[in-house]
């Protein structure tokens, strides 16, 4: 007899109960007594029904992905749930919390489903590189036609109960006790005689002709690189052209075949660590928080507006400030432009919208933050800019308040200083655009306060955000790593590629762009006045001139002018090679007498994803980033590294660090440049046949 699974009579209604926290999967101990419950509840000749459910949060979210990769464990859930669809008696599965992938194959299993009003089902192995594998795409389907179970199994997000009742996945919803609710459906069923209704049994609805072929266009682009979602569509395709039978056999051979994928070992690899970053080592889970009910955001430019964006989102009420009134007034109208464009495409109404801007309160004077629990610069990029706010910052703000900086580059510990309270100081570096991007580099400084750092890694989850705890050091994880590759890039168009070449080369591994198109995005000014500052103020260790230089300086700074290494149409953010940039990197390579040669796709490849592959390994034997993971998680939610590679040291152990160690030591030795020389901590693993995660 399981133990997390149990049967029990309430009068003529037999209870079959799961509960194995946290999230009632369905790991080998679960599917093993939702067949000896069911066999019991069969058997006991008093039960004229039989009601699933699962105690605690939830019904059951799933299979156990832990067991993944795992020698497979008797009984096979779906052989379970065929035993529920043979079942002589009525089953009702009564749902609630989210009833997700094998949760929810296991309910359509069962003659009728009764959903708490809160309660989400879905379908979303997809996420995971997978598809449903136990009959979930050969009944979903029959209940609900061809192209909605397209939409749910291929785009895996959740339907809300009240919708589930609106397309017959759910029978009724129900609110207060769930159980009460599923008794009493139950007993009715029972008391008007209801008939066993098998979804094995019904007919597929067939829609429009070539919805299949269709679908998968539709799908191309945005799904570029993944490959379970080309195979979901195959599984419902089955689902509608061969029997039920044969239909489960086919599902199970294209779930078979995604379950040994690199991409869904990466996936899931992807779900366990963004999970994970939010446990910091070292500091304790039960870290106590500082409440943050009311937060503060300085500056209201792109970056600043958007930070409040995030907080309105939530609930936060948020404070706006800017030293004129006219930029003030004109951050809080793009705000307002951004919340009426989604307002547009239908995904939030007028009301929503006035919700939210009520929300954003804007001021001009830093008198009025001395009530926020939380205030988040976000000014310019400049040492004594932020001195003169963080001064102002630590004058008005209540003992206790969080100071934090959105600094990119700039040095936490310099900025904490420029206060009499270092410890509730932070950095919180938002990614562009700030209300989009889900990462956050939470940057802590030497005398950072544990409580501060619990208080921001909760608060990145309220807002919607991937928090992920860094270190101190120039450009942080992410863009440390970033400025080694686009320094590559460059280097390799001095050399003969061109930067048409280098995108792709990267767009093809699965990035959603090329350095080259991104750097167009960012703004090519932006690292051309980092680059002049160091110049002045370092110049002997600061970066020589490049072409890239000679770009901005010929007015060419991106998207913005329409014009930086490539050229965009009026509109369009198609990068088009431009013949004027050729003329200049020609001019450049000749002015500097470098001679070209012909540069390979594979030297690119390596010489742009090694060099971060190695400065990882630095990062981590520094303690800028704890562990693999982080750095994985930074590379996915900021900069669009696929999520069907796992992130840039994950994807590093499949290309083999012994490789990766023997081509960096290669380039050191032929440029005899700083960047290639080893880390320590990738030469220990290669020599020892590891990997980062092995
Ligand atoms: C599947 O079903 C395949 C079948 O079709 C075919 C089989 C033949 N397994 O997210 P949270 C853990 S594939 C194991 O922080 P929330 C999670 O790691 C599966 N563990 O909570 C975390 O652990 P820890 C299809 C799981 O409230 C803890 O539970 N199902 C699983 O924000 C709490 O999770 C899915 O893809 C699991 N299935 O969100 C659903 N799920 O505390 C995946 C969670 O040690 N799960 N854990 O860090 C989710 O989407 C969310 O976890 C859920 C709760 C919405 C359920």
């Amino acid at each position: 007899m399981s133990e997390v699974v149990s049967y029990r009579r309430e009068g003529e209604i037999g209870v079959i109960s799961v509960n194995y926290p946290p999230v009632n999967a369905l790991g080998q101990g679960v599917r093993e007594g939702l067949r000896s419950c069911l066999r019991e509840g069969l058997a006991d000749d008093q039960a004229k029904a039989l009601v699933v459910i699962g105690e605690g949060r939830t019904f059951p979210a799933g299979a156990d992905i832990r067991e993944f990769g795992k020698p497979p464990a008797g009984p096979a859930l779906p052989d379970v749930i065929n035993e529920y669809e043979s079942s002589e008696k009525l089953v009702i599965a009564a749902i609630h919390g989210t009833a997700l992938g094998g949760g929810l194959e296991v309910a359509l299993g069962c003659d009728y489903r009764v959903a708490l009003d809160s309660a989400k089902v879905g379908l979303p192995e997809v996420k995971l590189g997978l598809l449903p594998g136990a009959g979930g795409t050969q009944r979903l389907p029959r209940l609900v036609g061809a192209k909605a179970a397209l939409d749910m199994i291929v785009g895996g997000n959740p339907v809300k109960a009240k919708n589930a009742l609106q397309m017959g996945i759910v029978d009724d919803v129900v609110s207060g006790d769930l159980l009460e609710g599923a008794l009493t459906y139950a007993r009715k069923l029972v008391a008007d005689n209801a008939p066993l209704r098998r979804i094995r049994d019904l007919d597929v609805q067939t829609e429009e002709a070539d919805l299949f072929a269709n679908y998968e266009k539709s799908i191309a682009r945005k799904q570029r690189g993944f490959k379970a979602p080309f195979h979901c569509i195959k599984a419902v395709q089955a689902a509608v052209e061969l029997p039920f039978e044969e239909g489960m056999k086919r599902e199970r051979e294209l779930f078979g075949e995604l379950l040994v994928s690199s991409e869904s070992a990466a996936q899931r690899h992807v779900f366990f660590a963004e999970r994970e970053v939010a446990k910091v080592p070292g500091l304790p889970k039960d870290t106590p928080k500082r409440d943050v009910n009311l937060a503060a955001v300085i500056g209201a430019g792109t970056m600043g507006g958007g930070i409040a964006m995030n907080f309105a989102n939530a609930g936060i009420p948020v404070k706006i400030l800017e030293v004129k009134e006219e930029a003030l007034e004109k951050g809080i109208a793009i705000i307002r432009k951004n919340y009426e464009n989604t307002a547009k495409k239908g995904r939030l109404t007028q009301e929503q919208v006035e919700q939210r801007m009520a929300l954003i309160q804007p001021t001009l004077s830093y008198d009025d933050l001395s009530d926020v629990d939380v205030v988040i610069e976000a000014v310019f990029e400049n040492m004594d800019v932020k001195e003169a706010v963080f001064k102002e910052l630590d004058r008005v703000c209540k003992p206790g308040a969080i100071l934090a900086t959105n600094t990119s580059t700039l040095d936490v510990n310099r900025i904490a200083s420029f206060t009499k309270r270092p410890q509730d100081v932070i950095g919180m570096h938002f990614f562009s655009p700030a209300n989009v991007m889900k990462l956050l580099e939470n940057v802590r400084g030497e005398k950072t306060a544990d409580d501060v750092i619990a208080t921001v890694m909760d608060l990145s989850r309220r807002i919607g955000k991937v928090g992920v705890l860094v270190g101190v050091c120039h450009g942080f994880v992410g863009n440390r790593m970033l400025h080694k590759r686009q320094a590559e890039a460059v280097q390799l168009v001095n050399e003969g590629a061109n930067p048409a070449q280098v995108d792709k080369v990267l767009f093809d591994l699965g990035f959603p762009m090329g350095p080259f198109a991104m750097s167009d995005l960012a703004g090519m000014d932006v690292g051309y006045r980092i680059r002049e500052e160091l110049r002045k103020e370092n110049p002997e260790n600061a970066p020589a001139r490049n072409w890239t230089d000679e770009l901005v300086e010929n007015g060419r700074m991106g998207q913005k002018t329409q014009a930086g290494v490539f050229d965009y149409k009026e509109g369009d953010r198609t990068p088009v090679p431009s013949a004027e940039v050729d003329k200049i990197i020609a001019k450049f390579r000749e002015d500097n007498g470098i001679a070209t040669r012909e540069v390979t796709d594979q030297e690119i490849l390596e010489r742009c994803m090694y060099v971060m592959v190695n400065e990882g390994a630095k990062i981590l034997e520094e303690g800028i980033a704890a562990r693999p993971l982080d750095v994985d998680v930074i590379w996915i939610y900021g900069y669009g590294f696929p999520v069907y590679r796992g992130g840039v040291l994950f994807w590093a152990d499949q290309v083999g660090l012994k490789t990766i160690h023997d081509k960096v030591s290669q380039f050191h030795q032929e440029t005899g440049d700083d960047v290639w020389k080893p880390a320590p901590l990738l030469e220990k693993l290669a020599k020892e046949g590891k990997g980062f995660y092995s």
